[in-house]
């Protein structure tokens, strides 16, 4: 019969409260003893934690983020027959006695050496601490050159086996005078890494590790502490001293500890980040290269680059190529302008938005016949007193009155809430000599037709003129761009976040309509709304749609 066995965090020295950065295994998945089942990481150490057992996960009991200690029942395992082979089912540190080459045993970290006190100056050796039976881990990163001053704890080196990966931090403050180690090179315990001159008076913890470990081996047993501040603390955690086997490690990404910590600073997903160093190794210049490439892309403006690059780690994972470097001079005479203020500055938000509104435009014509006759009309008979009637500020009014009977569409996102607005400011796009700019009429409800169509027409010459202040460009519910003075048949507008629809209408046209005995001429308008799909869905934004038009076939309805 087949028996449930508990893979546990093996002895991990004094850690209890260590978080769990990688989960390898789902329930189902069948494993193999020795298959790494979930890393841990403190500030300093990164490990692996492989199973003890062979057979099928039939629970897994911890999260990513989770904080664990020696004993913590990570999975716990269906195993395959009775006699199947399993390294431990007793937790690991009684498998690290009965088969120490599959529980990770941590090794002895030197022992928090006192501080051998105010040290007179000299030159100091930093040594690879106690990191159990591991003698020849090669060395995989080098942070400091001759020359260097460096810090007690400042990271020296990286050291990696198959399931753990160390950072070495230094034991002595003071100017690197000597390095003498290189990428590569397989260390053990004592190793010296560099020499240090130290300053009179500088603190220094440097002991040599197997001293200071036979001088405490009461401490010497347990890995060093994982807080920064003193001595004690610039001991590496301890390395696991299992013996390196074929480990699977799907998905799994190959950093050192201070690269995790870089990354995790910058805000950067490591899954997204290509790896240049040894055997798929991310390294520190790999970060960097990725936020740089964000950075030089303008991938996604108006987010820090962190942000942008990270745009994976936060559910986006756009992955995109840098942008395009081409020496158009090549090619042919080019004359090279900087963009506008504005321009640069709509880019942006038009960029942010395109990329993170999942967007759909809906097409519909209206039939304007009679409200142009009425236009034409009203705009005669007002000839003399200088009033002047549009279609944008009919289509503003009628805006005004699809958001009152649509009212999510007089919306924004606000996280997890949508904030309804009760006032109706509506913008609308004005194109200048300089680039886009989005004025915004107040309280469009309260005005009339002509008030609007004389305030879009004093905000568009201020527009033009480069005189809008912020206070005219602030506080819209909705957005119309009109390109009816132009042309054009449909187009596709970009919300103007956070507001969640916009709609974009073009010239009209008479078009033959058939009214179900003939084709009769109408003046049509083509509408193009663009709708926030996480808000409005399409049906909504259709019966928007529609009843829009109504509205602007029989302006009578808005009055109702
Ligand atoms: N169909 C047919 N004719 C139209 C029309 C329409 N939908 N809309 C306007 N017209 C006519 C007007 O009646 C006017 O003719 P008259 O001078 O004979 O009356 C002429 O076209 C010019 O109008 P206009 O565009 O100057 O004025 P407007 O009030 O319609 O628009 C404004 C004002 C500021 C919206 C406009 O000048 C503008 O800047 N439009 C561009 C907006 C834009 O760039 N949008 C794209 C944003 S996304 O890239």
């Amino acid at each position: 019969m087949s028996q449930l066995i508990e893979v546990k965090v093996p002895d991990i020295g004094d850690f209890d409260a260590v978080p769990v950065i990688e989960l390898f295994v789902k329930v189902g998945d069948t494993i193999a003893v020795d298959d790494a089942i979930a890393t841990l990481e403190s500030d300093k150490a990164t490990m692996d934690v492989p199973s003890s057992a062979a057979g099928v996960v039939k629970e897994v009991l911890v999260g990513i983020g989770d904080k664990v200690g020696e004993g913590t029942v990570l999975i716990k395992i269906e195993a395959a027959s009775a006699g199947a082979a399993v390294a431990s089912s007793v937790g690991a540190a009684a498998a690290a006695n009965a088969a120490p080459a599959a529980a990770p045993t941590p090794a002895p970290a030197p022992a928090p050496s006192a501080p051998s006190g105010a040290a007179a100056g000299g030159v100091v050796e930093v040594v690879v601490p106690d990191i159990g039976d591991f003698d020849a881990v090669p060395i995989i990163e080098l942070f400091v050159k001759v020359g260097d001053t460096i810090k007690v704890d400042d990271a020296i080196a990286t050291l990696e086996s198959d399931k753990a990966t160390m950072d070495v931090p230094s034991s002595a403050a003071g100017v690197v005078k000597e390095v003498l180690v290189a990428l590569g090179d397989k260390v053990g315990q004592g190793k010296v890494l560099i020499k240090v001159e130290t300053g009179a008076g500088a603190a220094v913890a440097a002991i040599p590790v197997a001293a200071a470990a036979a001088a405490a081996p009461a401490a010497a047993s347990s890995p060093a502490p994982l807080a920064d501040g003193g001595p004690a603390a610039s001991a590496p955690a301890a390395m696991p001293a299992a013996a390196p086997s074929a480990v699977t490690l799907g998905g799994k990404v190959h950093a050192s500890p201070s690269v995790r910590a870089f990354a995790r600073e910058l805000g950067v997903d490591l899954g997204q980040v290509k790896a240049t160093g040894p055997k798929g190794r991310i390294l520190k210049e790999d970060v960097a290269g990725f936020i740089k490439a964000a950075m030089t892309s303008g991938v996604v403006p108006g987010k820090t680059p962190a942000a942008a690059a990270a745009g994976a780690s936060l559910g986006g994972g756009l992955d995109l190529l840098p942008w395009p470097k081409v020496d158009f001079a090549k090619f042919g005479e080019i004359e090279v302008k900087p963009l506008s203020r504005i321009k640069k500055i709509s880019g942006q938000n038009l960029a942010r938005n395109w990329v993170m509104i999942p967007a759909v435009t809906y097409h519909e014509d209206a039939d304007i016949t009679d409200l142009e006759a009425f236009r034409v009309q009203m705009n005669k008979e007002y000839e003399k007193s200088g009033k002047k009637l549009t279609m944008l500020a009919f289509i503003i009014k009628a805006s005004v009155r699809a958001l009152q009977e649509f009212p999510e569409f007089n919306t924004s996102l606000d996280g997890d809430n949508l904030v309804y607005k009760k006032y109706f400011n509506i913008a609308f796009a004005a194109d200048t000599p300089n680039g886009l700019v989005v004025p915004v009429v107040k309280d469009a409800d309260k005005k009339s037709v002509f008030d609007i169509a004389a305030e879009t027409g004093a905000l568009a010459k201020k527009a033009r003129d480069g005189k809008l202040g912020p206070a005219d460009m602030s506080g819209a519910c909705f957005t119309i761009s009109s390109l009816g003075g132009i042309g054009g048949t449909y187009f596709a507008p970009i919300v103007n976040a956070p507001e969640v629809a916009i709609l974009g209408v073009n010239k009209s046209v008479m078009k033959p309509v058939w009214d179900g005995k003939q084709f009769v001429p109408r003046l049509t308008l083509p509408m193009s709304l663009t709708a926030d799909h996480r808000v409005i869905d399409g049906a909504l934004a259709t019966r928007f749609n529609v009843y829009l038009a109504q509205l602007l076939a029989d302006f009578r309805r808005v009055m109702l």
